[in-house]
């Protein structure tokens, strides 16, 4: 297949180069997607996020199908919550705070129940897991030394929530010099309005923070004719 592959995208067409590029898939664990985790523990209805998953397993077996690497990340805490900040653990009235026991394990640490990706789009030998203790996929992990390693240069993301943790992610990720493009039926928020609001504010400004389109477009251009590309500018 010749690189680079053109995709439809807002704000203007990205150039995919498969050898240079991984999907990143962002916190698609329990604690978000099920009922019992940190996600509902703040008061949210995690059901909303579950729509997005038919989407994700789709472009994550083509991405693998294509040879390309696959990063997953996980928000997760050590078990003595030494990498939890005051801060983050005592805000707000959660009905379990982080390191509490809820109905999947300890909310948001490492190795509990409710911290595994869920089984669909569960990691597979040779994949990069990343553990972060923050929104981005980049503050106190290895992410940039490994994608770097690898020369890797465009990343494409997936996974929730839209406006927390992808697009703090997508920040840091424009701000170390990677091309991000977000695919927007294959992310969501909790709350009514962000997804898109964060799909806005990346693309602005001649892609200030980066692209989006649709797994359609991206399905299509990886060869699957049947994707008519549904992103419209
Ligand atoms: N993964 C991620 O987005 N963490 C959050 O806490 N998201 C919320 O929307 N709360």
């Amino acid at each position: 297949m010749p690189m680079p592959l053109t995709l439809e995208a807002r704000p203007f067409a990205f150039p995919l180069d498969l050898r240079h590029a991984a999907l990143v898939i962002i916190d698609m664990q329990r604690d978000f997607v099920e009922p019992g985790g940190f996600g509902e523990t703040l008061g949210n209805d995690v059901s909303r996020l579950q729509a997005i998953v038919p989407a994700c397993v789709a472009v994550l077996q083509a991405w693998r199908a294509h040879g390309g690497l696959v990063v997953h990340t996980r928000e997760a805490h050590a078990p003595d919550l030494s990498d939890c900040p005051r801060a983050k653990r005592e805000r707000g009235q959660p009905t379990l705070r982080i390191g509490d026991v809820g109905p999947m394990g300890r909310i948001l640490v490492a190795g509990e129940p409710g911290n595994q990706i869920i089984p669909v789009l569960a990691p597979i030998a040779g994949e990069i897991e990343i553990d972060k203790p923050g929104k981005g996929a980049f503050y106190a992990t290895p992410l940039h030394e490994l994608l770097r390693s690898r020369g890797i240069t465009q990343l494409v993301f997936m996974g929730v929530t839209t406006e927390v943790c992808v697009q703090t992610s997508m920040r840091e990720a424009n701000d170390r010099g990677y091309d991000s493009l977000l695919l927007e039926d294959c992310t969501e928020s909790y709350i009514d309005g962000f997804k898109q609001a964060t799909v806005d504010m990346v693309t602005a400004q001649g892609g200030i923070v980066g692209w989006a389109t649709s797994s359609s477009s991206l399905l299509y251009a990886l060869g699957q004719p049947s994707r008519r590309p549904a992103y419209a500018h």
